[in-house]
C-alpha cells in the first residue's frame, strides 16, 4: 500500500489502482483530500502496474461534497478542478465506487470518472441549491449531458438525493454492484472495462442528451412558471436554471466559465451566507452541552399518542413514516374513527400524488392502532399527549400515564405554551417529562421544539433529541416560559401588529410586507387560517377588540368565509371593507388619529420587536445559543431561510443599528416594551449574536 497523505492511499490488486479516500466524517472535499485525489491520481497514472483506477471512499459514505467550512476562506491549492483534470484526463479507466451519498462536489468527482458503480443503498445529488449555491465543479455542465436538460432543472434547484435505481436508470450510475461487494464489484467492473475494451468515456464530450433540448427555450421558460412560487424570494434556483441553459447552448468550457461566475456570485452573497450558517445551525442544535452525545436513551419501540385530532393524527404519521408503530387514544369512538379518517386521507393523498405506492400508503396506515382506553399504552416507550391546551386536563391526563405506562419510558406534552414543570408536578417521575412541540401540520412542518423542564431528565432529552432526527425533524431545545421560543416570539410580534392595526394600519398592508419579506404568510392570513375564534366565545366576546368584533360578526376566519379578509369559493382572499370599517371605526371609537406608517416601519416593527424577545429569551437561558431561535424561526415558522433568522438577521444588520432603532419606536411600541439588556451590552461592545 502507498500512503499518498493522511487521508489517501493507494493499493494495486492485480492491475486495478484502488484509490481509497478516509476523512470523517462524510469525505468532504477539503484541501487534504483534494490532496489525496491529485497525487493519488498522479501515483496510479504513473505506475506502469495500474491498469485501471478505482476510487473509493471508507466510512460511511462517498465523498459528500466540497468542504462547506472552506467556503468564504482563501482557496487552499489543490483546486478541486485540479483533482478532477487529473481524473478526467487519466489515461487509464477510472471507476467511482459510491456508497452512501455522493453529493455536491463529490459527485462532481464521480461525474469526471469514466464509469460509476454504486451500492443500492447509495444516492447521488447535487443539494448546492439548499446553501443557497450551485454546484460549481462542473456538475451544472456535465449532469444533464446524462440525464438531460429536464431531469437536471429538476435535479439542482431541488437539490434531491437520488436513489441508486433511478441513478441506474438514468445512467448516471453504469452498474449497481451488492450491497456488502462495493469494493469487490468496482474492481470486478473495472477488470470488465479493460477486458471489453471499453473506451475513457468523459461526460463532457457527450452531446445527444443536450442536443434534444436546444432551440427549446420554452423548456426553460415553462420551468420557470411552474416554480415561481416555490423559488420566490431565492436567488440559487435561478441561477442554477441559468447554468442549464448554458449547458444546453454553449460549448462545454463556455458553459462551465458561466458556472463558475454565476457560483463565484452566489457564495458570496447575502442569501448563501444566510443558508450556509442554517445548515451549521440545524446540526449545532443537536448539541447540549450539558448532555453529551453518549447520554443513554431509550430505545422508542412504540409509541402512544394521546389525542387523535389534526396534531395527534399528525404527529401519529411521523412514527408510522419512519416504521414505528404508534397507538393513538381517543375518548370517544367517533372523534377516534375521524382521526384515523383523516390520516388514511392523507396518505392516500400522497399515494395518488405519486410520493409512494398505495402499497405503502397501506403499510404505514397498518401501523397504527386506535383505542379508547388509556391502558393500551402500558408496554409504550414514549408517549406524546396531544389534546386541547388545558392545564386541569393535561395534568390529569399525566397522572393517569403515570399509573399506567411502564417505568422508564418517556412522558412528553405536545403544549405549545403551558408551563412544562407544573405538568410534571402530576406524575411522581418528573424526570420522565419533557415537552415535544410539534407545528401543524405536524406531518409537514419539520421543527421539533423539545423542552426542557427543571426537573427533565438528560435521557429524557437525549431520547426526544434523537427520536426527532429519526422522524426527520429539526429539533431545538427550550426551556420553559411561556410560548418558550417560538411563540413567544410570534406573541412579540403579535403585540406590534396589532398596536399597527390601532394607529390605522390595515391587516393587509402588514401582511404585504411582511410576506414581501419572505415569509410563507402574513399574521392576518394565519390568523384566519387558524380560525379567529380560538379562544373565543360569544358569551364572554365583549366588543373590545378587533378580534372580538370579527368573531361577533361570524368573521371567524377561512373556515366562514370571512376574517380579516373576504374569501371566495376557492378561498383566495380579498382585503375586506367591512374589516377596513371595523377598524376604521375602532380606532376613532379609541380617540386615536390613524396615521400613515411606512412599509419600512411596518417591517422594522415586527422583526426587531422579534429580535428583541430573542434576546431576552437567550439572556434567560431559554435557548442555549442564538442560532437555535434561528433554527425555530426557519423550520417552525417559515422565516425565509435565505435570511437566515432573526438573530442572524440581527447581525446582518448590526446589533447598535438594532438597538438605535429600537430606541427611536420605543414610544410607539406599547407600555409594556423594554429593550432587552442583552442586546443593548452587546450592541455596545460590538458583538455579534451568531458567529
Ligand atoms: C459543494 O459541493 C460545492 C461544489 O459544487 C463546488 C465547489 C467548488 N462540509 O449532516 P450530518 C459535517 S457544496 C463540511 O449530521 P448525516 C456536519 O456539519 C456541498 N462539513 O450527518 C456534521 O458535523 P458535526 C454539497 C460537513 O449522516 C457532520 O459532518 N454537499 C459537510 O445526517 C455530520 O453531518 C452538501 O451540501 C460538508 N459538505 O448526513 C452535503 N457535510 O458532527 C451536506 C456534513 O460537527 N451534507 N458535514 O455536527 C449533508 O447533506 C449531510 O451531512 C450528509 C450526512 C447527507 C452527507
Amino acid at each position: 500500500m502507498t500512503v499518498i497523505n493522511t487521508v489517501a492511499s493507494l493499493v494495486v490488486e492485480d492491475g486495478i489502482g484502488i484509490l481509497s479516500i478516509n476523512y470523517p466524517p462524510v469525505n468532504a472535499l477539503s484541501q487534504s483530500v483534494r490532496e489525496g485525489l491529485v497525487q493519488g491520481m498522479r501515483a496510479a497514472n504513473a505506475d506502469p502496474a495500474v491498469k485501471a483506477v478505482v476510487l473509493i471512499c471508507e466510512g460511511r459514505t462517498f465523498l459528500a461534497g466540497a468542504d462547506i467550512t472552506e467556503f468564504g476562506k482563501p482557496p487552499r491549492a489543490p483546486s478541486l478542478f485540479e483533482a478532477q483534470d487529473e481524473i478526467e484526463g487519466a489515461a487509464k479507466p477510472v471507476i467511482a465506487a459510491i456508497h452512501g451519498t455522493a453529493l455536491g462536489g463529490g459527485l462532481e468527482v464521480a461525474l469526471c470518472c469514466h464509469y460509476r458503480v454504486a451500492v443500492p443503498s447509495a444516492k447521488c445529488g447535487l443539494p448546492e441549491v439548499h446553501l443557497g449555491l450551485l454546484p460549481g465543479a462542473g456538475g451544472t455542465q456535465r449532469l444533464p449531458r446524462i440525464v438531460g436538460a429536464e431531469r437536471a432543472l429538476e435535479m439542482v434547484t431541488g437539490g434531491t438525493h437520488v436513489g441508486a435505481a433511478e441513478c441506474l436508470a438514468m445512467g448516471l450510475v453504469d452498474e449497481l454492484v451488492p450491497a456488502d461487494g462495493l469494493r469487490a464489484g468496482a474492481i470486478a467492473f473495472a477488470r470488465k472495462v479493460l477486458a471489453e475494451g471499453r473506451p475513457l468515456r468523459k461526460v463532457r464530450d457527450a452531446d445527444d442528451k443536450l442536443a434534444a433540448a436546444r432551440g427549446k427555450p420554452e423548456i426553460f421558460a415553462e420551468f420557470r412558471k411552474a416554480n415561481a412560487r416555490k423559488f420566490r424570494g431565492f436567488l440559487a434556483p435561478e441561477y442554477n436554471i441559468r447554468c442549464i441553459e448554458a449547458a444546453v447552448n454553449l460549448p462545454f468550457e463556455a458553459g462551465q466559465r458561466e458556472e463558475r461566475r454565476l457560483f463565484t456570485e452566489l457564495v458570496t452573497g447575502a442569501q448563501s451566507i444566510a443558508q450556509r450558517y442554517g445548515f451549521f445551525a440545524e446540526r449545532m442544535a443537536q448539541k447540549i452541552p450539558d448532555v453529551p452525545a453518549d447520554t443513554p436513551t431509550v430505545a422508542v419501540a412504540k409509541v402512544g399518542i394521546i389525542g387523535a385530532g389534526t396534531m395527534g393524527g399528525g404527529i401519529a404519521m411521523n412514527f408510522a413514516n419512519a416504521g414505528i408503530p404508534v397507538t393513538l387514544v381517543e375518548t370517544n369512538q367517533a372523534a377516534l374513527d375521524r382521526g384515523l379518517a383523516v390520516v388514511r386521507r392523507n396518505y392516500e393523498n400522497s399515494a395518488k400524488r405519486g410520493r409512494f405506492t398505495m402499497a405503502e400508503a397501506e403499510r404505514r396506515i397498518a401501523l397504527l392502532t386506535g383505542s379508547l382506553d388509556m391502558n393500551s399504552l402500558a408496554d409504550c416507550d414514549l408517549v406524546i399527549e396531544a389534546v386541547f391546551e388545558e392545564m386541569a386536563v393535561k395534568k390529569d391526563i399525566f397522572a393517569k400515564l403515570d399509573r399506567i405506562v411502564k417505568p422508564g419510558a418517556v412522558l412528553a406534552s405536545n403544549t405549545s405554551a403551558l408551563n412544562l414543570n407544573e405538568i410534571a408536578t402530576a406524575v411522581l417521575r418528573p424526570e420522565a417529562v419533557v415537552g415535544m412541540h410539534f407545528f401543524s401540520p405536524a406531518n409537514v412542518m419539520r421543527l421539533l421544539e423539545v423542552v426542557r423542564g427543571d426537573k427533565t431528565s438528560k435521557t429524557a432529552i437525549a431520547t426526544a433529541m434523537q427520536i426527532g432526527k429519526k422522524i426527520g425533524k429539526v429539533a431545538a431545545l427550550s426551556g420553559v416560559c411561556p410560548g418558550f421560543i417560538g411563540n413567544r416570539m410570534l406573541a412579540a410580534r403579535g403585540a406590534q401588529t396589532q398596536a399597527m392595526l390601532l394607529e390605522g394600519v390595515m391587516p393587509w398592508d402588514i401582511d404585504k410586507v411582511l410576506y414581501d419579506f419572505g415569509m410563507p404568510m402574513g399574521p392576518f392570513a394565519m390568523s384566519d387560517l387558524a380560525g379567529l375564534d380560538l379562544g373565543w366565545s360569544r358569551e364572554t366576546s365583549k366588543s373590545s377588540t378587533i378580534r372580538e368584533l370579527l368573531c361577533e360578526r361570524d368573521r371567524r376566519g377561512q373556515k366562514t368565509g370571512a376574517g380579516f379578509y373576504d374569501y371566495d369559493e376557492a378561498r383566495n382572499a380579498k382585503p375586506s371593507e367591512v374589516t377596513r370599517q371595523i377598524i376604521t371605526d375602532f380606532v376613532a371609537q379609541q380617540g386615536r388619529q390613524p396615521r400613515a406608517i411606512s412599509e419600512t416601519e411596518i417591517l422594522e416593527r415586527c422583526t426587531l420587536a422579534m429580535i428583541n424577545e430573542g434576546a431576552k429569551i437567550l439572556d434567560e437561558g431559554i435557548a442555549i445559543r442564538a442560532s437555535d431561535i434561528d433554527v425555530v424561526w426557519v423550520n417552525g415558522y417559515g422565516w425565509p431561510v435565505y435570511r437566515g433568522g432573526p438573530m442572524h438577521h440581527a447581525d446582518h444588520i448590526g446589533l447598535a443599528e438594532v438597538v438605535a432603532k429600537l430606541k427611536a419606536y420605543g414610544p410607539l411600541m406599547g407600555p409594556d416594551f423594554t429593550i432587552s439588556p442583552l442586546l443593548e451590552r452587546m450592541a455596545a461592545e460590538g458583538k455579534k449574536f451568531t458567529a
